[in-house]
């Protein structure tokens, strides 16, 4: 490990100090501490008519929602009753200074084992709207997840008018087989991960599935009052479209941030996302159904293409019969046009200035990969008989057994390095057919990119139609940052940067890059740490589409990493 550009000795030194000069410089004093407990254990459930126990907080499916202030601080007491390793991450929020609460396991801590517990520390800053948390522990977070809701400060109001009430709406996956398990088959035979076996609306599949008639979520509308739908998506593996019958849907947030509102029919979703979205109860009374199902863009990959339903229902009706409920439409299932004619509107609330001068330029390809498997027992389970893998500039991520930000903070060698390439090692036709065999298979490794404190990042991410292309959901932890571009084929360093929009691009932490396309998103890396960049379908990840940016302190005290709580989770058995 190279650790010679990293020295921050005095800062150790003068370390007990911090928590003094903070509680002075911190600029977003909580304004309320919210303590929750998450117990987390096996709890029975029954759906599609069959019933398993599976890994739950608190015993629920999905787990609590958290609700806060914008600047609240929320500490969570996390008990772990069940023999699985866990870890929890707070999606979306930033996690300033304090890298050591963000929660994936062995990039920021180390998981917290059967029969003992850690205390997360959240303090929210500029976070509002909707945001969630998700375990970030193997297959745990298709069961353990909830939303986590940000008000506005007691002392502001939304950029909207008030909505009479809000709608909570958690997008989940439902195997009928042990999601624990999931995991360690596709590793052993080298293929996909087991497809689902449905798609979830708040733990509920609805009325298109077996079983499904107590099974189906139903909210109540007063007519003429208008809701605020706070939409997530915690699905693993597949991007989503999602729209109710005859309502319009005006997007107002995304990710926890405002923006400007976009009237709309349907949204597209990805795993990782959640978005504010006001509906107006304005329709004749009735029955309406909202739903959601794949949209799966890549070529030959199975997917499940089941439809999970919800019911909103106006209060005046009292049949207890209603005539057939209105059903929407959603765009099919592989129409990449109805997912970017969503995605290209979105535009942040405030105007911002983003032409920074940029002074750290990356390019970074996403690939789905494949490696030869002859040398194994038996063939594998990918196409050709090869095993599946995915990479960043051709580098599959390999997850350590010890937590980086503490190798990072102890100076202990051997754990990762610092040559994450800041450009693909080789240039070909990214998004070209037919590209030769030789670009299959990836390198591996952990490899960490090292940023200057305060630097200003622009990155672009380029997908690849190595394997296959497919639309990647690209989260960035510890940062928000504005997506300045997109579009299809390869990037165009010469005329892509003339159409930039660097007056209201949106901001967001959890970014689609269209299938054989290409997005450019800026950041200024003034938040140090050791942060995961990953994409967010759970197969892509697992084969490796993760890298590390390690920020580095800056000189004053209230640019470094604060100190690491002392009940950090222990590396070893
Ligand atoms: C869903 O997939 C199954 C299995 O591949 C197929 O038999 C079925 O026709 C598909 N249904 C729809 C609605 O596309
Ligand atoms: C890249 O591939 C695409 C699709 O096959 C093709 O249309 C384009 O001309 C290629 N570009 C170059 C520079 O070869
Ligand atoms: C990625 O690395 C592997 C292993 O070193 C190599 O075989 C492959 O050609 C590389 N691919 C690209 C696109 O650089
Ligand atoms: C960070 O960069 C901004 C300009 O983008 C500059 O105004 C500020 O002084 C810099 N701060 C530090 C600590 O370098
Ligand atoms: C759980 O975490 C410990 C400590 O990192 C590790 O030694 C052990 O192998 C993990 N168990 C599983 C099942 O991953
Ligand atoms: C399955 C398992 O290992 N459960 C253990 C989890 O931790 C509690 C203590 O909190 C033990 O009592 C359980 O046996
Ligand atoms: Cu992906």
């Amino acid at each position: 490990m190279d650790l010679r550009g990293c020295s921050f000795g005095f800062i150790i030194k003068l370390s007990w100090l911090l928590p003094l000069i903070l509680l002075l410089l911190v600029p977003f004093a909580a304004a309320e501490t919210r303590h929750y407990n998450f117990e987390v254990k096996l709890s029975p459930f029954t759906k599609l008519c069959s019933s398993k126990k599976i890994l739950t907080v608190n015993g629920e499916f999905p787990g609590p929602t958290l609700e806060a202030h914008r600047g609240d601080k929320i500490v969570v007491y996390v008990i772990n009753n069940t023999k699985y390793n866990i870890t929890f991450h707070w999606h979306g929020v930033r996690q300033v200074r304090n890298p050591w609460y963000d929660g994936p396991e062995y990039i920021t801590q180390c998981p917290i084992q059967a029969g003992k517990s850690f205390t997360y520390q959240i303090q929210l800053t500029t976070e509002e709207g909707t945001v969630w948390w998700h375990a970030h522990s193997g297959w745990a977070r298709a069961t353990a997840h909830g939303l986590l809701i940000v008000r506005p400060h007691p002392s502001s109001s939304y950029p909207f008018p008030k909505p009479y009430a809000q709608i909570p709406i958690i997008i989940g996956e439902w195997w009928k087989e042990d999601v624990m398990e999931i995991p360690k088959n596709a590793k052993k035979s080298g293929g996909e991960p087991l497809l689902s076996n449905a798609y979830t609306i708040n733990g509920q599949p609805g009325y298109l599935y077996p079983c499904s008639k107590q099974e189906t979520f139903e909210f109540t509308m007063e007519k003429g009052k208008t809701y605020l739908l706070r939409i997530v998506s915690a699905v693993m593996d597949e991007d989503l479209f999602f729209g109710i019958a005859k309502h319009k849907m005006t997007l107002v947030g995304k990710d926890g941030i405002y923006m400007k509102q976009i009237k709309t029919d349907y949204i597209m979703i990805t795993p990782g996302q959640s978005m504010d979205i006001l509906i107006t109860a304005n329709q004749s009374p009735g029955m309406y159904i909202m739903a959601t199902r794949s949209y799966s863009s890549a070529f030959g990959a199975g997917f499940d293409n089941t439809t999970a339903t919800a019911i909103l229902k106006y209060s005046t009706i009292t049949s207890p019969n209603p005539p057939n409920p209105f059903f929407p439409h959603l765009p099919p299932y592989d129409r990449t046009e109805a997912a970017t004619d969503f995605t290209k509107r979105l535009r942040s609330l405030r105007t911002v200035d983003v032409s920074l001068n940029v002074d750290t330029r990356l390019f970074f390809t996403l690939s789905v990969n494949l490696m030869d498997c002859s040398n194994e027992d038996k063939p594998c389970a990918g196409p050709f008989g090869k095993r599946f893998a995915a990479s960043i500039n051709n580098v599959s991520f390999v997850t350590p057994s010890v937590s980086l930000l503490e190798a990072y903070h102890n100076r202990v060698g051997g754990v990762f390095t610092t040559d994450f390439p800041e450009n693909p090692p080789r240039k070909f036709n990214y998004t070209g057919e037919n590209l030769p065999k030789k670009l299959l298979p990836t390198s591996f490794g952990t490899k960490v990119m090292v940023l200057e404190y305060n630097s200003s990042v622009e990155l672009i991410l380029q997908g690849t139609n190595v394997l296959a292309s497919d639309n990647h959901p690209v989260h960035l932890h510890g940062y928000s940052f504005y997506v300045v571009g997109w579009g299809f084929g390869n990037f165009d360093p010469k005329n892509d940067p003339k159409r930039y929009n660097l007056v209201d691009p949106p901001e967001e932490t959890t970014v689609g890059v269209p299938k054989n396309g290409w997005v450019a998103i800026r950041f200024k890396a003034d938040n140090p740490g050791m942060w995961l960049m990953h994409c967010h379908i759970e197969r892509h990840q697992a084969w490796g589409m993760n890298m590390v940016f390690l920020v580095k302190d800056g000189l004053a005290p209230h640019q470094q990493i604060l100190h690491p709580p002392h009940d950090l989770p222990s590396c070893y058995n």
